[in-house]
This record gives structure tokens, sequence and C-alpha cells, in this order.
């Protein structure tokens, strides 16, 4: 039991170059915070602790078939009500179960940790069929927003975000439940109409670029067109872009500003062809 426990921890410590070699086990690679990274050790050390176990259990009843198979009629030794075979049958599971639930239990609370101070606070707002991002002052709904960005049937809105720095994400909906998902934090959230902030603190964001978000929580006819994206920049740039928002600039102008492509390239707008597709009898019928 000690081979199994010192086994995961091996493995936790070991996680990324052993999941590399095993295509993460299924898990997808490619997260880009810490909590993503922190998710990903634990599955991976998960499946080498339960292969362990697995490998050890196969190995124990290939042998037993083999080494104890039958070779005549006379009854073998009976070993029941062994107390040191019983007491390892029970401590053994215990303990690989509590060693399990204490890994999982850490990264838990850390993925659910809300209190870490943030040095950006973004409020999603999700309504039918559509984001709009607002960049706070401070977090709850007391805060104010300093900039704001909105998307519409034309363009996709592209929500920037800096590079190295604490993220709270607190999320509100208008209308109906959605997810706010982004498939790199390996993390989505319910968003909630009421009077629920649905919050959420990443350590950091790792990795520059461009990914696609989504709705995640079907929410109605355009569900599958609620797309936006995460746009992560340094954080010179990140200053410099809402520094332009609060000079009165559209989303696309910052961007431009900052050297950013201005329009969202993950993903695109769809083509509702709410006119040509009216079953009503509109302009198409
Ligand atoms: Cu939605």
């Amino acid at each position: 039991m000690l081979g199994v426990g010192s086994v995961a921890l091996l493995a936790v410590l070991t996680g990324c170059d052993v999941g590399q070699a095993f295509d993460g086990f299924g898990w997808p690679q490619n997260g880009i915070t810490p909590q993503a990274n922190r998710m990903y050790d634990l599955w991976i050390g998960s499946t080498i602790a339960a292969l362990a176990v697995g490998v050890f259990v196969w190995g124990l009843i290939f042998w037993c078939i083999i080494r104890y198979r039958k070779r005549g009629d006379q009854l073998p030794v009976q070993t029941r009500f062994n107390m040191p075979m019983e007491f390892l049958y029970t401590i053994t599971p215990i303990l690989v179960v509590s060693v399990l639930f204490y890994y999982t239990a850490l990264v838990q609370a850390n993925v659910d940790d809300t209190d870490k101070p943030a040095d950006v606070t973004v409020e999603v707002v999700a309504f039918k069929w559509n984001w709009q991002f607002n960049y706070r002052d401070g977090s709850g709904a007391e805060a104010s927003t300093i900039a704001s960005t909105q998307g519409s049937d034309d363009v996709i809105p592209v929500l920037v975000l800096p590079t190295d720095r604490t993220i709270r994400f607190e999320e509100i909906s208008r209308d109906v439940v959605h997810s706010f998902w982004v498939p790199e934090l390996l993390f989505k959230r319910d968003v909630f109409p009421g009077n629920i902030r649905n919050v959420f603190v990443v350590d950091r964001l790792q990795t520059e670029g461009e990914f696609v978000g989504r709705c995640a929580e079907l929410c109605g006819t355009y569900h599958s067109m609620m797309n936006f994206e995460l746009r992560v920049v340094s954080p010179e740039k990140y200053d410099q872009f809402i520094a332009a928002k609060q000079d009165g600039q559209s989303t696309q102008a910052a961007l431009t500003a900052i050297g950013e492509e201005p329009l969202a390239v993950t993903t695109k707008p769809f083509d509702t062809r709410r006119d040509v597709q009216n079953f009503n009898g509109g302009a198409g019928s």
C-alpha cells in the first residue's frame, strides 16, 4: 500500500511527462491556467494509481489461477478467517481511497477558491444569445464598470484578458441559464438569472493567444451561435487596451491600437437566416 501511495505521489510529481506519453489518458492537455494543470495532474495521478492497483490485482488473479489450479481430489488448505489477510483487504482500499480523496479535496478547494485577491475582475453577462463583458473596478454587484464589450449578430465579442494576473470572473444572466465555457480553462460554470453572481477565480492565464468560448447550456433557438473569443495578451497590452476603451474607442479600434486582430479569429458570426427561413411566411416562403 505504501507502494501505491508512492506511485500516486510520483505520478502527481511527474504527471505531465507520463500523461504526454499516453495522450493524457483521455484528458485534454491544452490547459492554460494553474487550475487546469492541477486538475490534469490529479487525473494522471489517479489513473496511474488505478492502473497500479489494477495490474497488481490482475497479477494476483492469474498467479492464483496457475499456482492453485486443481491437481487432485484432495481439499486444499483452507485459509478463510486469516486475520492478517482480512485486515489487509480492509485497510488497503481505505488507504487508496483516502489518498485519492486527499488530492481531490486539495485540487477542488484550489479550483473553487473565490477568496483569492484578484488583479482583474470581469463581469460576464449572458443573454439570449450573446455576451457582454464588463471590466470592473472591484468585486461584487456594488463595483462599477470601467469598460465594456458586447457582442452582436454581426460581431463576435472578444474578451481581452492579461497573462500573469489573477482574474476573477463574476457571471450573471439577463434571462435564462447559460454556461460560460472556454475549453482551454478545462472548466465551465453556469450563468444564472436572478441575484446570483456565480464567481470563479483563475490564478493566472499562462498562454497568450486566441481561444474560442461557447455557451454550454442549451438556452434556446440560437444557443449554438452564442460564441465569444478569449484573447489573452501581455499585461502591458491589456493596460493599453483598457485605456483605449476608457478613451471611448470601440473594442475593435482598441484591439487594433494594441496590435491585435480587431475581430475574432477562432469563430465567426453565424448566419441566422431569420428572413429566408421564416416559418411564419417571411420573405423566403
Ligand atoms: Cu446560452
